[in-house]
């Protein structure tokens, strides 16, 4: 599973504090400490409350870079923000995202033609999330024919079914699971898939247990991506783990030992 790192996010207090501060210090630990545990991609969003959404995500993009190598995940419904970062990131990054409205896909897939990113594509519209998986999995085909009139491969984008807390959508984790499945059979190339796994947790007691649990299922179920808590160790061993049951990875006695050394 691609593994992208959650944690450079305005929602979190210090990340807000050190925008705000413009302090690179907290950017670039937790730049560090992720690339360390394991992340392919930092997700990078400036959370709600940034007056200046360009200028803060363009800081955040020059000072993440500086600490880390890692390829990013530009997460805002801001275009202008993206577009910013896009122009500044060294190696081709990944845009989170797009809902299914047109004006918004034609804006989004226009930029990453231009600039050469993979996108995020929510399984949402103007009328919100729906709950049933057939309903998902038809805003998902849109996103991708929407795409391929653009240029951009199926195999470029992710689509994010949208998981939401279990604590207020139970009924909705059952139908996440079949739009992972079932999404696989939209295109060829299929499309990939990522889930912000954080939120099935939110407000929730035990969430590394719940989250480590969802992760797990949604592996077996073909989920190709995660923008989770890369330094949530026992997380990134069951995901370890996960690969093993599921044979993309060779198994030998120590292997999430070896698993977690490789990745530090
Ligand atoms: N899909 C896509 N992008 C996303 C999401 C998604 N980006 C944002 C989010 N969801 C994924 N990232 C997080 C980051 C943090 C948390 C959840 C998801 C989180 N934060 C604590 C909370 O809300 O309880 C904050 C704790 C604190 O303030 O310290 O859980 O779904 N494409």
């Amino acid at each position: 599973m691609i593994i992208i790192g959650e944690r450079i996010n305005g929602m979190f207090k210090d990340i807000a504090r050190a925008i705000k501060d413009r302090d690179p210090v907290p950017v670039q630990e937790w730049a560090r400490k992720q690339e360390h545990n394991g992340a392919h991609y930092l997700d990078i969003n400036v959370g709600p409350s940034s007056p200046d959404a360009v200028g803060a995500m363009t800081w955040l993009v020059e000072v993440a870079q500086e600490a880390s190598k890692l390829p990013l995940c530009l997460d805002s419904t801001k275009y202008d923000a993206i577009e910013a970062g896009l122009k500044i990131c060294k190696q081709p990054a990944m845009i989170n995202s797009v809902p299914a409205e047109m004006a918004k896909m034609e804006r989004v897939f226009a930029m990453a033609a231009e600039y050469g990113a993979e996108v995020i594509g929510l399984a949402m519209n103007e009328e919100g999330i729906p709950k049933d998986a057939d309903s998902r999995i038809a805003l998902a085909a849109e996103l991708v024919a929407v795409a391929d009139g653009f240029g951009i491969s199926p195999d470029m984008l992710y689509i994010d079914p949208l998981v939401l807390p279990c604590n207020v959508a139970q009924d909705h984790g059952t139908e996440v699971l079949r739009t992972l499945r079932e999404i696989k059979l939209i295109s060829d190339p299929a499309p990939k898939t990522v889930v912000g796994l954080s939120n099935v947790s939110q407000g929730t007691k035990n969430r590394e247990l719940i989250n480590r649990t969802f992760a797990v299922m949604a592996m077996a179920n073909g989920l190709d991506a995660g923008i989770v808590d890369a330094n949530d160790d026992e997380l990134m061993e069951a995901i370890a783990s996960a690969r093993i049951i599921m044979n993309m990875d060779i198994y030998c006695d120590s292997y999430v030992d070896v698993f977690m050394q490789r990745n530090r």
